[in-house]
């Protein structure tokens, strides 16, 4: 294995210093804001979409608008709501970022950008990398290759819940001609820079894409194949998540897993009908299996027909968010809300609710459960979530449905 990592410096010096925007005053929960505003609080012309959060109110998300002043690049970038405010992650670099991921505290904030100057060495490409934001320091890191060769394209950053380890989706260029690249999923340990490749590089093995990281970077899940595997990287061994309630093959594909922070528990999406008893919507739904057990869930949609996707566990494993909608009546019935439950008790709620205490007029989607399932985050261009929301595009919410101890 080799290292990885160029210590990048310092971009903005004054960053750390930017005053932070408004904050919101403690409210009675159930309570939703929208987080999506500049530092005077207005809303911004430009959608903002794609949250990913830590614990308490910790939050990542991409806004196409500026909300700062010094934001004139027209580009998405990255921001993060803190528990004092909203800070910048990737600043105005000269071209987009996105995909912004904060580990647990949000000390360290992964996000992909396609510029040349995220840090002060010039990249002589804009081809997309995963960078690591140190929020403390003001500092970047970035990944920039695999055993000596530089990734030709990086994606799908997620930063472990103790802010040590990334996991990440990254292509290789071509070995040789012909020669189709593979997307592989790697894990990154900020100390000492090291890259390991987590999935099955073998030939037919296909592309990897959506990990996930496990607190202390020891589990890893990811999607090959149409399959969603953790591999146990202390031992090397990898489990099949997506297995049949027989213990065979799943008869449909499987995608976008997220495992608790003990790398016990997994939350993923599913086509296949055969992973569990009573699976008949004939579509997709949220499965969530407790790989100490055995046992896989079936997260059921509000309706007898109905679907579910999109899961986020919470990294205690308590909680899953999701989005469902039912599949049939009217255009109205079928938009897809965010829902969250409880595993235990299967308590669910509406996370996307408008201020009447109905649902959203339009989709509500990407939800982002944060640690201990008590806020969810979610993006939706429906404007009846909170008062004021006349921009007509989509913001991010979050909705804090029990206050954090
Ligand atoms: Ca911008
Ligand atoms: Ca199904
Ligand atoms: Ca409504
Ligand atoms: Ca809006």
């Amino acid at each position: 294995m080799t290292t990885g990592l160029a210590a990048a410096g310092v971009l903005f010096g004054t960053m750390g210093a930017l005053p932070e925007a408004a904050g919101a005053d403690p409210a009675p929960v159930p309570v939703t804001e929208r987080v999506s505003v500049d530092r005077e609080g207005a809303q911004l012309a430009e959608p903002s979409y794609d949250p990913d959060m830590g614990e308490g109110r910790i939050t990542a998300f991409t806004a196409e608008g500026p909300l700062w002043q010094q934001d004139t690049n027209g580009k998405p970038d990255v921001h993060k709501v803190q528990n004092s405010g909203t800070g910048p992650v990737s600043g105005w670099p000269d071209g987009p970022s996105y995909d912004g991921s904060p580990c647990a505290s949000g000390r360290m904030t992964g996000f992909v950008s396609e510029s040349t100057d995220v840090t002060t060495r010039p990249l002589p490409d804009r081809r997309p990398v995963v960078y690591v934001h140190n929020t403390a320091q003001g500092k970047y890191s970035w990944v920039r290759g695999y055993q000596g060769v530089l990734f030709a394209s990086a994606g799908q950053p997620t930063v472990d819940p103790h802010c040590q380890w990334l996991t990440f989706t990254a292509t290789l260029p071509p070995a040789g001609p012909g020669e189709q690249p593979r997307s592989h999923v790697y894990r990154f340990v900020f100390n000492g820079g090291t890259v390991d490749r987590v999935s099955d590089a073998s030939p037919g093995a296909g592309d990897a894409s959506d990990p996930d990281i496990s607190a202390g970077g020891r589990y890893v899940a990811y999607e090959q194949g149409g399959e969603v595997h953790v591999r146990d990287m202390d031992t090397g061994t990898v489990e099949k998540a997506s297995v049949a309630r027989d213990g065979g093959a799943a008869d449909g594909t499987s995608s976008a897993p997220s495992l608790s922070a003990d790398g016990r528990r997994v939350a993923f999406a599913s086509r296949a009908s055969n992973l569990v008893d009573g699976d008949r919507n004939g579509g997709v739904d949220v499965f969530v299996r407790d790989l100490d057990t055995g046992v896989t869930t079936l997260v059921r949609g509000p309706a007898k027909k109905s679907w579910t996707a999109e899961p986020s566990l919470s990294a205690d494993g308590t909680h899953v968010a999701y989005t469902a909608a039912r599949t049939t009546g009217g255009t109205k019935n079928r938009v897809p809300s965010v829902y969250l439950r409880e595993l235990t008790t299967g308590k669910t709620q509406l996370i996307s609710v408008d201020l009447k205490g109905g649902r959203n007029d339009l989709a509500a989607r990407n939800p982002s459960v944060n640690a201990d399932g008590g806020v969810v985050a979610f993006d939706s261009a429906s404007s009846d979530l909170v008062s004021g929301d006349t921009n007509g595009v989509s913001d991010v919410f979050l909705r804090t449905v029990k206050n954090s101890q």
